[in-house]
């Protein structure tokens, strides 16, 4: 390899244009494999490959079946889509995308809080359907936003975000982590149920991964209560989603607003029929802005792997196994 943009990048499974179009003013090989499809190339082809862009998943078999990838450029911040630990045993860095999606998806939270407290999916399609016209006023909502408590689980960049913006509309804020916060001022709970129980609104913030898998269960669903609200802006699979669709169904809950599902882009026909669930397509960070922004930070770390300087954003596992930049030779 003569010079860093020599390196052959796969952009692996579906990904942005404007992201793609960065890789490619960046590097002289980058080839899409949107269907994810490894027989598609050659042994020669696969050799090629020094790093990967990855939009959602790659598997370790798929991974390993790249014998020279060096650095996994994952677009988007959260990371569980690839096993990072074993990428480290390989010696293959990875890097994702945090911060430069912060606001876009704390204002969506907000905006799915917003949707599901005042119920404004069936308002809009009350108006929309012509119903106003032909029996009267959408009727008066169960739920404000005043003097609501609103308990976030996975106080970190984005549920601190959240956070911040929903201190405007008066509601106190509480928050479960597996460590307590040392520089927020909001009550700490020590488990998810407990936090439940004391809130009005449970939102979810945190990352998807072995630590959170269905950890919003029946138990804590029932800990919510019937005035309860549930919100994920984080990952579907910390949702036990059959648990949840129960609850509404039975009432257990009053409501959910969700933007990420367990088995996306599949939502359950029983989930879809709801009307006290508020669903969106995974969108929190679409803005065409934000994906920029991300895709032009992917771009930025394989840049920078290559030219063997720091990289911007590697995830903790990467650094951990030293690999936080490219070793010379
Ligand atoms: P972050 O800064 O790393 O924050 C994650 C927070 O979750 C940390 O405060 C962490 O604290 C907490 N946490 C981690 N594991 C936990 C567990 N098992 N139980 C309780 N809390 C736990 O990450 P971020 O930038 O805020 O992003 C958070 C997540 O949002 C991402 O990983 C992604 O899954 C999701 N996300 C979704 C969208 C969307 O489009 N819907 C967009 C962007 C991000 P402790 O380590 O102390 O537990
Ligand atoms: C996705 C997200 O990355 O950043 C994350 O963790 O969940 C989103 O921003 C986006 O949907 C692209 O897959």
């Amino acid at each position: 390899m003569t010079d860093s943009s020599d390196a052959g990048v796969l952009v692996f499974g579906p990904y942005n244009a404007d992201g793609l179009a960065e890789l490619q003013r960046r590097f002289r090989s980058v080839r899409h494999l949107a269907t994810k499809d490894l027989s598609l190339l050659s042994d020669e082809e696969r050799a090629s490959v020094r790093a990967l862009a990855v939009g959602g998943v790659i598997s370790n078999a798929d991974l390993d079946a790249l014998p020279n990838v060096e650095i996994v450029g994952h677009f988007g911040v959260g990371y569980d889509g690839v096993d990072a630990a074993h990428a480290a045993k390989r010696g293959i860095a990875v890097t994702n995308t945090p911060d430069v999606l912060t606001d876009e998806v704390a204002d969506t939270a907000v905006a799915l809080v917003l949707m599901t407290v005042r119920e404004l999916h069936l308002a809009e399609a009350h108006a929309r359907s012509g119903e106003w016209e032909r029996s009267g006023a959408y009727p008066l909502t169960r739920f404000s936003m005043r003097r609501k408590v609103v308990g976030i689980m996975g106080l970190g960049r984005i549920g601190l975000a959240i956070a911040e913006r929903l201190e405007a509309f008066g509601v106190r804020i509480k928050y479960h982590n597996r460590t307590r916060r040392t520089d927020v001022a909001y009550p700490y709970y020590e488990t998810l149920a407990d936090l439940a129980k004391a809130v009005d609104i449970l939102l979810i913030a945190a990352p998807g991964g072995a630590s959170t898998d269905k950890a919003v269960n029946a138990e804590v669903l029932a800990k919510l209560g019937p005035d309860g609200i549930l919100i994920n802006i984080g990952r579907g699979s910390t949702v036990d989603e059959p648990a949840l669709i129960e609850a509404l169904e039975n009432g257990t809950i009053a409501s959910a607003g969700l933007d990420v599902f367990a088995d996306e882009p599949r939502i359950p026909e029983r989930l879809r029929a709801l009307p006290n669930a508020v669903l969106l397509p995974h969108v929190a960070s679409a803005s065409r802005d934000t994906r920029i922004a991300m895709g032009d930070l992917v771009a930025e770390n394989l840049s920078r792997w290559f030219c063997g300087n720091k990289l911007s954003t590697p995830v903790p596992e990467s650094v951990e196994a030293g690999l936080a930049q490219r070793r010379k030779g």
